[in-house]
């Protein structure tokens, strides 16, 4: 299958070198206009697989046959728009992000939209990508046109399992957006590593508090008991992370936090709800985001 990958970040190299691996004609679409980008990635298992992958082929950009954006969700409108008068009308789009919203931003789109979410984990270092640890890939809907594609999550599933598709991915991206919405900012305001939080249980029991009724006017049916535990359980398994927005403020790039606790204030106030708690972390992000000036990648 011929793929194009927009984002050549951790999760953008874990999925070209799995994509190459399964035999896929994949290229790699990047900011900085260059023919090959040389990557290198590390499983689990510790063994090194080696890559040069070509990037932005427009040609091959036209034969595309899915596009995979593994950017984050407040780099995606600007890196997306031009493309999609290159590519053709059936090909799939899957947004492989944290958070909820970035269909707000982009135009109506008529290629078949999905939204994935993952809990796959991988970092960069100088000079190879780390996948540390296996993880699950949800994948779903968020247009009509994307209603018959179920099959691309075999496909996926087949060069980097787990992949799962889910008519109603709405769900899945609100559960996840729930955990990022505790974990990502407290890391950012403790300079912690997401294990830490375990000494600010208080703060986090607040924070899922004011995220089930949100999640429940959502749609979303959840209750504080499972929510809490699932936020403890994703605290206690990633314990030794740097949480990925503590890595952008520690970067001084720019966050995702318009895309999650900026998301769930939006619907909230739609609903008439208040969630005093998440807003004071979204402005403490805010405030630390404007003591630098931001870079978008
Ligand atoms: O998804 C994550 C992130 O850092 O963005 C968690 C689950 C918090 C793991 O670090």
């Amino acid at each position: 299958m011929k793929i194009t990958v927009l984002g050549c970040g951790a999760l953008g190299q874990l999925w070209l070198s799995a994509l190459i691996k399964a035999g896929h004609e994949v290229q790699g679409w990047i900011k900085v206009h260059q023919s090959y980008l040389g990557i290198a990635v590390l499983t689990p298992e510790q063994n090194l697989y080696s890559h040069d992958v070509i990037t932005n082929n427009p040609q091959q950009l036209t034969q595309c046959e899915l596009l995979l954006v593994t950017l984050k969700a407040q780099q995606i409108e600007t890196a997306l728009v031009p493309l999609l008068p290159y590519l053709p009308a059936s090909c799939p789009i899957i947004l492989l992000h944290n958070g909820l919203g970035v269909v707000d931003d982009l135009p109506a789109v008529t290629h078949p939209l999905c939204h994935a979410v993952t809990t796959q984990a991988a970092y960069r270092t100088a000079t190879q990508t780390c996948h540390k640890a296996w993880g699950i890939t949800q994948l779903g809907p968020l247009n009509d046109a994307a209603r018959s594609i179920s099959h691309i999550a075999d496909i996926l599933h087949h060069a980097l399992p787990d992949v799962a598709w889910y008519n109603d991915i709405k769900v899945a991206a609100w559960k996840k957006l729930a955990v990022n919405a505790v974990i990502n900012p407290l890391t950012v305001k403790y300079e912690c590593h997401n294990g830490q939080l375990m000494e600010h249980l208080n703060e986090v029991s607040i924070l899922c508090r004011e995220l089930v009724s949100i999640m429940n006017r959502e749609g979303i049916h959840t209750e504080y008991e499972p929510l809490y535990h699932s936020v403890i359980t994703v605290i206690q398994n990633t314990s030794q992370n740097m949480s990925s927005m503590l890595q952008d403020v520690r970067a001084q790039r720019l966050t995702e936090i318009d895309y999650i606790n900026g998301y769930l204030l939006k619907r909230a106030r739609g609903y008439g709800l208040t969630a005093p708690h998440h807003h004071a972390l979204y402005q403490w992000i805010k405030t630390k985001e404007s003591a630098y000036a931001p870079i978008s990648l």
